[in-house]
């Protein structure tokens, strides 16, 4: 009962193990002990047991975790592991660290979430998992709606429990500038003072920043920050005359309009602060990626919007980093070899979309799937629903979310050219983050299983391909962690949810 379903799982009729008052996490390998410490701390919250920690041989009824070369299924070295129960220990083996976090998340869901109360025993089984995709993204815009650091933390222990392993931020945006930078600090003093609807806004400092990267990089969760340009800028427009084409600051902006703002291009100061930015930012980023954003430039000059692109690529890539960018950005043909692409068009791809995500797969570089009309957390559940937006062909409900591969929309753009998927969650009409985590589960577990699982069997009717009814008995018991951990989800129709808790 695990979600997202593992490549194999061999159940056995073997005798069941039973977790005993004298059971350790047993330790082997340099690479296991972070993993043994979450492991540590994820039974004594989700369970109230204190397991010590030893750098010893399991003993019989320990749990072990092996990270060494000679772990782990052949061929998935990255993020692939095993996971045995048997009578006499439970044992997670992974030839990397992520890996055995991940079989520590197959853990987790194996173990009922009502474990502080009963004795706890699991039935025999091994698994031998690995995911389809080496990107599995969850992308939180915090321009919108601001979310602190505490906020945000909350959202990584959420998209681990489904072995998503990249957290997208959304930092800036026309509502808000999110991210401290020294070069240029009005961006956040007076561009990051608002949101939408006029909320309060608010902004990373750079110690915070770090200090959300490094709780992420602890939890195998790689952050892509995104400054989005030359469009959705008007925070940045506001706190900077210069970066104007009239010279003239606008209002800051707390609407949901989008595709009226752009930096002034083609000019000495704004190529200064595009530097600048993505100088700061890449200092503050060990992950590979950082997204320049590049959509729904509506005001920009096409011809302007090409170069602009081109040369914020390539300042990127001078910082050492692999650029990203929306999907338009791939009209442009001056973009560094290796520039990933995001798609947002929809499961038929709509204009120019499926051709400007080709061209990144021609400058050698990869392609993000973001369907927006089954990838978008934003959109609504239902019609009538109070939070979220329904351009994307919504309503987006779980099964939409969950019927659909991402090898099936771009012709010719296969799983050898795609890097992964990621559901982005815009924030326009979404306050809190209980909004945010109930628009988000359950249909991250959708996209999360998409992107980790076996690609569904070969048949041309994808809808009939994937099994909807398997998922749903199996969403039904992670919620019950989602429960125990206070992870708000919509309970949305046809799944068997837990009774729901009191108060
Ligand atoms: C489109 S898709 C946007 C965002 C909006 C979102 C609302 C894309 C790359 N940009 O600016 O927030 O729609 O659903």
């Amino acid at each position: 009962m695990v979600v997202p379903r593992p490549a194999q799982i061999e159940p056995s009729d073997d005798a069941s193990f039973t977790l005993s008052p004298g059971a350790r996490i047993s330790v082997a390998g340099p690479a296991a002990d972070g993993v043994a410490r979450l492991l540590r701390a994820e039974l004594a919250t989700d369970c109230r047991r204190e397991l010590a920690v030893v750098h010893e041989p399991p003993a019989f009824g320990d749990i072990a975790i092996v990270v060494a070369d000679d772990e782990g299924p052949a061929g998935h070295r990255e993020e692939g592991y095993t996971l045995e129960v048997a009578a006499e220990g439970v044992r997670i083996g992974a030839a990397t660290a992520a890996g055995a976090f991940w079989g520590v998340q197959t853990l987790r869901q194996l173990v009922p979430a009502s474990c502080a109360d009963d004795p706890l025993t699991l039935d025999a089984v091994r698994i031998t998992d690995h995911p389809r995709f080496g990107y599995r993204g969850a992308m939180l815009d915090v321009a919108r709606h601001f979310f602190p650091v505490a906020d945000v933390k909350r959202f990584i222990d959420a998209i681990v429990l489904l072995k998503v392993n990249h957290l997208h931020l959304h930092l800036t945006d026309d509502q808000g500038w999110r991210i401290h930078i020294d070069a240029w600090p009005r961006l956040t003093e007076h561009g990051g003072s608002t949101g939408s609807d006029g909320s309060r806004g608010g902004f990373y400092s750079k110690d915070d920043y770090r200090e959300l990267v490094a709780y992420a990089a602890d939890r195998h969760v790689t952050v892509v920050p995104e400054i989005d340009m030359p469009g959705h800028t008007n925070a940045a427009l506001a706190s900077y005359p210069e970066l104007n084409r009239d010279g003239v600051a606008p209002a800051l902006y707390t609407g949901s309009d989008v595709g009226f703002s752009t930096l002034l291009t083609g000019d000495g100061t704004t190529d200064r602060f595009v530097g600048d930015v993505l100088r700061e930012v890449a200092e503050l980023t060990p992950g590979p990626y950082l997204h320049i954003g590049g959509d729904e430039c509506l005001s920009t000059d096409e011809d302007d919007f090409r170069s602009f692109v081109d040369r914020a690529a390539q300042l990127v890539a001078q910082t050492g980093k692999t650029p990203v960018g929306w999907h338009e950005m791939g009209r442009s043909d001056g973009l560094p070899e290796g520039t990933v692409g995001q798609y947002w068009s929809f499961r038929t791809p709509q204009a120019d979309a499926a051709e400007e995500a080709l061209s990144f797969v021609r400058r050698g570089g990869s392609v993000i799937m973001s369907p927006a009309d089954v990838a978008y957390l934003d959109i609504v559940y239902e019609e009538g629903d109070s939070i979220g937006q329904d351009w994307a062909d919504g309503p987006t409900s779980l099964r939409d979310a969950f019927e659909w591969d991402p090898a099936r929309i771009v012709p010719g753009l296969g799983d050898a050219h795609i890097l992964g998927v990621e559901a982005p969650l815009w924030t326009e009409t979404v306050p809190t983050i209980e909004d945010a985590e109930e628009m988000v589960f359950p249909r991250l577990a959708a996209v999360a299983e998409i992107g980790w699982s076996p690609a569904p069997a070969d048949t041309a009717e994808v809808r009939s391909a994937r099994d909807i009814e398997d998922f749903t008995a199996r969403l039904g018991a992670l919620a019950e962690h989602w429960d125990a951990l206070g992870t708000r989800y919509r309970r949305v129709d046809g799944v068997p949810w837990p009774q729901p808790v009191a108060g």
